[in-house]
């Protein structure tokens, strides 16, 4: 039984692929602690938000991807600047795993001039072109078809660049994924589709929205190359983004990522019971906590090399002292000034 057959027949929560340890054969332990201590520092990051968020001192609602940091830290390691990356409302991992600036985040969810969409957007419009980064829109789905055309201008370009589009499995379930992912394959466009297929599409288990639990059926239904992957398993994303990102480069259209996960959190802010109860159980969550993807990763490099167990705890001291000093200089910035307000919603007309 694959992991997809698994899903398909909305076995995921039993299903063994999920907690295997993972399989470090042929990888570079310093490669890995370096993907590791930017799971970290993502986990750290929102743990942050969260914390902030709870105490009011972030104004708006955050959407927290905790556990699962090992989607983005997997497919980033092979991309490159010029590639065009678009995303939805949970979005704060895939804008940190580019290499962004951790402070620029924590002011734009505190409104602050310096934040990554000069304090205008909050956590749901972010924006950092230096690092590729084309934007968090929370329209569900709305960012999709953005892609297509990014993929699309660097296809008319002749460059080698891709645009990836990362998005839900409650998207999936928009029209304009379907006329994208059509699109796409029809005209040869080089675009990743990832799918994170957490199961909830806001309070709503997957089972009670869809026949079959697997968004990749989509991919197949339009012709387009696709892989579905444990979303816990920084290898298993990484391999699966190797081979298809090359194949998408080299000329031979979309592909696609179904990356089965779960969010540790709740849909929205920091509460981690906020859908238990509803439709999901805690029996649920602490399953999935199991399988967490920065825990499943120390796990199975302690086990390769016990000393790492050290190197990995002083990395974390580390990251989370740098964490709360980005937090400090954040608060410390300005507010943007009021005649500021215009200035970002209208553009000039040239005459
Ligand atoms: C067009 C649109 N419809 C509905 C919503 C409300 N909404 C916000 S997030 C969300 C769930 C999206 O689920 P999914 O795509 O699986 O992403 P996840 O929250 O699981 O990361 C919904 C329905 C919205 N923001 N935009
Ligand atoms: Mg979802």
């Amino acid at each position: 039984m694959s992991l997809e057959s698994d899903l398909q027949k909305g076995l995921v929560a039993q299903s063994t692929h999920l907690d295997r340890l993972i399989n470090l054969e042929n990888t570079n332990v310093d490669d890995l602690l370096q993907r590791l201590g930017m799971m970290q520092s993502i986990r750290t990051v929102e743990n942050k938000i969260a914390e902030m968020r709870r105490v009011g001192k972030i104004g708006g609602p955050v959407h927290l991807g905790a556990g699962q940091e090992a989607i983005a830290v997997g497919i980033s390691k092979h991309l490159r600047m010029s590639d065009r990356i678009f995303s939805a409302h949970r979005s704060h991992a895939h804008l940190l795993a580019l290499g962004s600036d951790p402070k620029a985040l924590f002011a734009e969810v505190l409104g602050r001039s310096t934040g990554l969409t000069k304090g205008m957007g909050g956590s749901m419009h972010l924006w950092d072109e230096a690092n590729g980064f084309y934007g968090s829109v929370p329209i569900v789905a709305g960012t999709v078809p953005l892609a297509v055309g990014a993929g699309l201008a660097a296809k008319m370009k002749g460059t080698s660049d891709i645009a990836v589009a990362y998005f839900g499995d409650g998207a999936a379930e928009e029209g304009v994924v379907h006329e994208s992912l059509n699109l796409a394959s029809q005209l040869k466009i080089p675009v990743l589709f990832i799918c994170e297929n957490n199961l909830f599409s806001s309070h709503m288990h997957i089972s009670q929205r869809q026949p079959l639990q697997s968004v990749a059926r989509f991919a197949i239904a339009n012709g387009i190359k696709y892989r579905v992957v444990d979303g816990n398993n920084l290898i298993d994303v990484d391999s699966a983004a190797l081979e298809l990102i090359q194949y998408a480069r080299t000329g031979n259209g979309p592909v696609f990522i179904e990356a089965v996960t779960y969010r540790q959190f709740g849909h929205v802010d920091w509460r981690d019971d906020i859908d238990v109860g509803v439709n999901r159980s805690s029996e649920d969550l602490a399953t999935w906590r199991n399988r967490d993807p920065i825990t499943r990763l120390t796990r199975a490099l302690i086990a390769l090399e016990p000393e790492l167990q050290q190197v990995i705890a002083e990395k974390q001291v580390e990251i989370s002292v740098a964490t709360d000093a980005d937090w400090d200089l954040a608060e410390k910035d300005p507010f943007p000034s009021a005649d500021a307000l215009l200035g970002t919603v209208y553009s000039k007309a040239s005459k």
